[in-house]
């Protein structure tokens, strides 16, 4: 693999590995949209097992996973509850709004990444002529913006049972899912067993190049196919695409532990340099978020010229392990932290 930064930006930047590529070239493909790509069957099939769901529908990415599953949930006018600093708020061009017609109610994220329990019951709505009905929560797991961490079994469901007892459904936007997992140290299935349909992410942690996972009943799903439709995303001989993910998830979703164990590295030493600041409670998955105090414009572009890529500006940002960032990354990028602070303090 050819030398390059050490690219803590995310963990979308992920090249496919040897065996990826190899898997590629050998897949055996027919036509997806007439349910003939033998290797894309494969991988629906398998995971839906793995997240102990009915059935499943690959993906373009996970933004086109979290729409088709919104609008496969909602009709045209229906309301969605999300926490504030949910990916489908900020980062989602507000495609389920301009696409769907559905207007959304944001409640504040706890530093948890949660819902406050009271808040979800408010704002569920009441059959009033004049309010639009509520037709979904979502749930994201990890919660990126809290930090990356990880929301376990209870804690969804308690979220989740709120929105079911008015007849609610609940989506969870599990890009880094198989993360979650792993920090709680349990089966995939345990962590999405509440909630009615799920998004997660092959092209992230788990190294794919390109791709995401909804799953749900076999009738959400046949909905959910629609959708893909109408948003362009049916595929054809998408076998070249499907072979690489389901080694995402026969062999890289085990070692996603390293990930969160060099995170923490990285994180402890990150906190102990002057000027840096990391809440550690929060490092908890593949994710480290970063303050600086003083405000320092050049910090990401002295890292860079030291050979290290992190995300963020004056004030600070985030940096996300992966499969590429190997111990001497973690070295590299403390170092140049360390000399960066030490430089720009003069
Ligand atoms: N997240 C990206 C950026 O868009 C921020 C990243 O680098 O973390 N849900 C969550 C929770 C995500 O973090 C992301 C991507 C998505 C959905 C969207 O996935 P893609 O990029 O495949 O559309």
């Amino acid at each position: 693999m050819a030398q390059r930064l050490v690219d803590l930006r995310s963990d979308t930047v992920t090249r496919p590995t040897p065996a990826m590529r190899r898997a590629m070239a050998e897949a055996e493909v027919g036509d997806d949209q007439y349910g003939e790509d033998p290797t894309v069957n494969r991988l629906e099939e398998l995971a839906a097992e793995m997240l102990g769901k009915e059935a499943s529908l690959f993906v373009v990415g996970g933004t086109m996973g979290n729409l088709c599953a919104v609008l496969a949930h909602c009709q045209r006018g229906q309301e969605l509850v999300m926490g504030d600093q949910c990916h489908i708020v900020l980062y989602e061009a507000g495609g389920t709004a301009v696409l769907g017609g559905l207007p959304w109610r944001t409640l504040p994220n706890t530093p948890q990444g949660t819902m406050e329990l009271g808040a979800i019951a408010e704002a569920i709505r009441g059959d009033r002529e004049g309010e639009p009905p509520t037709g979904l929560l979502c749930v994201e797991n990890t919660h990126n913006r809290c930090g990356g961490i990880a929301l376990d079994r209870a804690t969804v469901k308690g979220m989740a049972d709120i929105a079911h007892e008015h007849g609610v459904p609940v989506h969870m936007d599990g890009a880094r899912v198989f993360n979650a997992a792993a920090a709680l140290g349990v089966p995939v299935a345990e962590v999405v067993r509440d909630v009615d349909s799920v998004q997660f992410c092959l092209s992230k942690g788990l190294a794919a190049p390109v791709g995401s996972m909804i799953a749900g009943t076999k009738e959400f799903i046949a909905r959910a196919r629609r959708q893909r439709r109408i948003v362009g995303g049916a595929m054809r001989q998408a076998g070249v695409l499907a072979a690489p993910a389901i080694i995402s998830l026969t062999e890289m979703v085990d070692r996603l532990p390293e990930d969160h164990a060099r995170a923490r590295r990285l994180a402890e030493g990150f906190a102990d340099i002057p000027g840096i600041f990391v809440n550690l409670d929060t490092v908890q998955s593949n994710m480290i978020f970063y303050k600086l105090d003083p405000p320092n414009p050049h910090f990401a572009e002295e890292m860079k010229a030291q050979g290290v890529l992190v995300g963020g500006g004056q004030y600070g940002g985030r940096m996300v392990t992966h499969y590429e960032i190997t111990d001497e990354g973690i070295d590299t990028a403390l170092m140049a932290a360390r000399k960066t602070v030490t430089a720009l303090s003069r």
